[in-house]
């Protein structure tokens, strides 16, 4: 999944897709590099992040969201908003990427239930100012786990197939780097197995890779510089069994989804690194 912020202020690419034109344009690039999936997002959850309307949000994404859902992109929303999530699956949307699980917006469950297309239910404990404070676990691996079991018996009690349903643990969505809160999850995916859904993981270029990768003064790595630490994520991620990984930097990441796979299955099946399907009618 290539990510295109089609926002003046998110912390990883900074702005520089805030125009329908160059949005589509490098969707199209990232699809052409590899990705299974474009996720279109018009709202930064950078930690510390303001909400913006849902006007403005649908302003940004739904000419993106339609005009590469036209020209054959699976196209993902990021978005909290039930409004903003079913009007991108009208203009061609086939995912919907809620990072707060349906906890932020009521109607997002009945909406995805009633659209049948496939979800991205990620573990989330509130609104980006919130979520530093909220980042207190006694066990994460356990915590997230059952959040994320609960979130998912909800969405399922209004109307959601299970079969709809990607989990995603949220690595840095109330999670301290400092903590290792990040890495502990990483480090026991396989807890998340019984759960019995695919698993989405988006560290790309997040603070926890940043600070990992410190320097002798213990400055944290810019975001800008954390590539190359993600597709190591992204090899160890999918070789432990991830369905999707969320990335901005698509083609060394898409190449090492390939990898993973062609060596999991002994080169049995080299088409394995491609996307599969997920919800009514798949991807
Ligand atoms: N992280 C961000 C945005 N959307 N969606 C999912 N499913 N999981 C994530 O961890 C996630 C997300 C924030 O990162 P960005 O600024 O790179 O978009």
């Amino acid at each position: 999944m290539g990510v295109v912020n089609v926002t003046p202020d998110s912390f990883s690419d900074g702005g520089a897709w805030f125009d329908t034109g160059k949005a589509v344009e490098r969707g199209l690039q990232l699809a052409e590099q590899g990705a299974d999936i474009v996720d279109v997002g018009g709202e930064s959850t950078r930690p510390g992040a303001q909400r913006v309307s849902g006007e403005e949000e649908l302003r940004r994404v739904e000419p993106v969201v339609r005009e590469l859902s036209r020209q054959g992109v699976a196209v993902s929303v990021d978005t909290m908003r039930a409004e903003v999530a079913d009007r991108a699956v009208a203009a061609g949307a086939r995912l919907v990427n809620d990072v707060s699980g349906g906890l932020a917006d009521p109607a997002m469950a009945r909406l995805v239930a009633a659209t049948g297309v496939a979800y991205v239910l990620m573990h989330w404990r509130g609104h980006s100012h919130r979520m530093e404070d909220r980042a207190v676990y006694a066990d994460v691996v356990r915590e997230v786990h059952d959040e994320l079991r609960d979130r998912m018996a909800a969405v399922v009690d209004a109307g959601v197939d299970p079969a709809q349903i990607v989990l995603d643990p949220g690595l840095g969505f109330a999670k301290r780097p400092e903590h290792a809160h990040n890495w502990a999850l990483l480090a026991h995916l396989d807890r998340f197995a019984d759960l019995g859904r695919p698993l989405l993981v988006a560290g790309s270029r997040k603070r926890f890779l940043g600070r990992l990768l410190s320097d002798a003064e213990d400055r944290p790595r810019d975001f800008t510089a954390c590539d190359d630490a993600t597709v190591a994520l992204t090899t160890l991620a999918a070789d432990r069994g991830a369905w999707c990984v969320r990335v901005h930097d698509v083609r060394p990441n898409a190449d090492a989804v390939r990898v993973a796979a062609a060596w999991r299955s002994g080169g049995a099946d080299l088409d394995a690194g491609r996307g599969e399907l997920v919800g009514r009618g798949g991807l």
